[in-house]
């Protein structure tokens, strides 16, 4: 993958902080965004010396911020070959009628809009060059709806639909579109879900064995490696102890 470009969103931790160090590993050129500078700069640290590598620091919700730093890359970084949009979480995990709205705002401004925000400044350089792949991280909250995960299912339900679009429109370009649907993977999304309540994140991951981030960066690796004339378009990923979004085979 010598001379490739990889643009990952929320590389600062968790899925695809794994993906930028996988991408790194397989040759590419890495451009990893995220909020958090000093997480982008650690993640710096952790490549391999002579990887390229481009930190951008910015949140998804800025639409201007979004298309002008992303519309105004150097020559040397601006035609991407995989775009990974991974930015994203839950916040909170409520019954719809008690829900906050900052929360609902939260989920679908990040998940939702932010995906689009990044996709418009990157696809138009795609087209243009016939050529591109874009994976988005969908989830198992985009395939089913769960109990006090209304809108966060409502997000992910979106990203799902969106991505199918984007393989329709994107299909004459040659453009690969693939959706990576995990089920629980251990990061810092529970932390976020629950507003930095420790206990209460651990316990989801507690007595029976998650995914890890590196799963789903596998995973990457392999749909990044099909020859040119293959697509695995759509991609759900759960843990063998998971069967449904609510249904996990806890201390067998
Ligand atoms: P993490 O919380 O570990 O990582 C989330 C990443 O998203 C961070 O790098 C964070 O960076 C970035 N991010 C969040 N909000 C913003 C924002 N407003 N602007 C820019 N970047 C943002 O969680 P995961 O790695 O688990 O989550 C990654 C993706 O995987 C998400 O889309 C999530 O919905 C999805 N997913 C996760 C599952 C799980 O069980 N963990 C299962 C299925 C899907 P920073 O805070 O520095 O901005
Ligand atoms: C994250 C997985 O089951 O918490 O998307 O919705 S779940």
């Amino acid at each position: 993958m010598e001379n490739k470009i990889a643009l990952i969103t929320g590389a600062t931790s968790g899925i695809g902080k794994a993906c930028a160090l996988i991408l790194a590993k397989m040759g590419f050129d890495i451009i990893a965004t995220g909020r958090r500078q000093d997480r982008l700069e650690d993640l710096g640290k952790e490549l391999a010396p002579g990887v390229r590598f481009l930190p951008l620091v910015f949140d998804v919700r800025e639409r201007e911020k979004v298309g002008q730093i992303l519309g105004s890359l150097p020559s040397d970084w601006s035609a991407i070959d995989v775009l990974i949009n991974n930015a994203g979480n839950a916040h909170g995990m409520d019954p719809i009628q008690t829900g906050s709205l900052d929360d609902w705002d939260a989920m679908m401004d990040i998940n939702v809009k932010g995906l689009l925000y990044v996709s418009k400044a990157i696809i138009p350089g795609m087209t243009q060059r016939n050529s591109g792949m874009i994976i988005n991280i969908g989830s198992i909250a985009g395939k089913e709806v769960y109990p006090n995960g209304n809108v966060y299912c409502g997000s992910k339900h979106a990203v799902d639909a969106i991505t199918k679009g984007m393989r329709i429109d994107l299909n004459p370009f040659g453009i690969k579109v693939i959706a990576i649907h995990p089920g629980l993977v251990e990061t810092e999304f529970s932390l976020v879900r629950f507003k930095g309540d420790e206990s209460r994140a651990e316990s989801v991951y507690k007595g029976f064995v998650p995914l890890y981030a590196q799963d789903i960066a596998d995973i990457v690796e392999f749909v990044v490696n099909r020859p040119a004339h293959v697509v695995l378009a759509d991609i759900v990923v759960l843990p063998t102890a998971q069967a449904s979004a609510t249904l996990v085979n806890k201390n067998p």
